[in-house]
């Protein structure tokens, strides 16, 4: 692929699947045990918070038991190495994943588009604090002492995050890479469109076709672990 400089990358619950995070959509995945509409929503919060605040830190906990995998650093080495290979060149990774296997494989230029797990918001001051404990005890919030903390995950019906952003470096994208992912939420389900539009190459790695699989030029299906780091490789030796 000649004449990339500027990448962006989505990535789905897929991607943490073989870390033995459960995914979604997939058989036995999250979705399959709760309604979404229990669990991951305001108005689910409101109603019954226990529930939601239980769901979150089974969740939390989960993860903090689990390991990036070859597909979180390959990712990694492509964005630490890329530059090298294209002077200027940028490597923008947005997930749509709550847990923190990119960050703990390295990855800096990264964009949690739906939030964290190890984070906790304060809906009293505001505030976002580093949190890897239960929240079902409705702990006091460590900046303002009001015991009005929730998960920092963005429910349906909420705004993603830093969207601003993600248009941006979309904006500068010569190559779409979207992996891991069933296409099936919006916004971030919409932005192989836009990368489109902009006249971006768009390329789909995971397991299966997804929801907008008809949306990309080029899709390589199988396990992450196995087309991501062959894609990063080939990228990075200039294939
Ligand atoms: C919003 C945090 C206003 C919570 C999540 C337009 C059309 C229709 C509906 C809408 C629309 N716009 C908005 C909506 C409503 C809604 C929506 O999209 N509903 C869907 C269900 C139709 N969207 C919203 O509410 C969003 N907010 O719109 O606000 C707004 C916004 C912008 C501008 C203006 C207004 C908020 C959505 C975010 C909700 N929060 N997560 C939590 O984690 O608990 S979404 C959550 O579900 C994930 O973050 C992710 O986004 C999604 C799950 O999808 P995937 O990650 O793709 O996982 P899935 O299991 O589905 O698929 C896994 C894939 O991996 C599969 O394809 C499988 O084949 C593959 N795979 C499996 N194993 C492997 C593998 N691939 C490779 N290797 C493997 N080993």
């Amino acid at each position: 692929m000649t004449n990339i400089r500027n990448i962006m990358i989505l990535t789905g619950a897929g991607v943490s699947a073989e870390s033995g995070i459960d995914t979604f959509r997939d058989s036995g995945g999250l979705w399959e045990k709760h309604r979404v509409e229990d669990v991951a929503t305001p108005e689910a919060f409101a109603r019954d918070p226990e529930l939601v605040l239980r769901f979150y830190d089974m969740r939390r906990a989960a993860i903090q038991t689990k390991q990036p995998n070859a597909a979180h650093a390959a990712l990694a080495r492509l964005e630490a190495e890329w530059a090298k290979r294209v002077p200027g060149g940028t490597v923008t990774l947005v997930t749509q994943n709550v847990d923190d296997l990119h960050d703990r494989a390295g990855s800096r230029n990264l964009i949690h588009m739906h939030g964290e797990h190890l984070n906790a918001w304060c809906t009293a001051c505001d505030e976002r604090v580093p949190w890897r404990a239960p929240l079902l005890d409705r702990p006091a919030c460590p900046a303002c002492g009001v015991p009005a903390l929730r998960p920092d995950i963005v429910w349906f019906g909420e705004m993603p995050y830093r969207m601003e952003d993600i248009y941006g470096a979309l904006r500068e994208a010569d190559l779409f890479v979207s992996i891991g992912t069933s296409g099936a939420v919006y916004p971030a389900a919409g932005l192989v469109r836009g990368a489109r539009d902009i006249g971006a190459r768009t390329l789909e790695l995971n397991l299966e076709p997804s929801q907008g699989s008809a949306w990309f030029d080029e899709a390589r299906h199988g396990p992450a672990t196995q087309v991501v780091p062959a894609w990063a490789e080939e990228m990075l030796s200039g294939g």
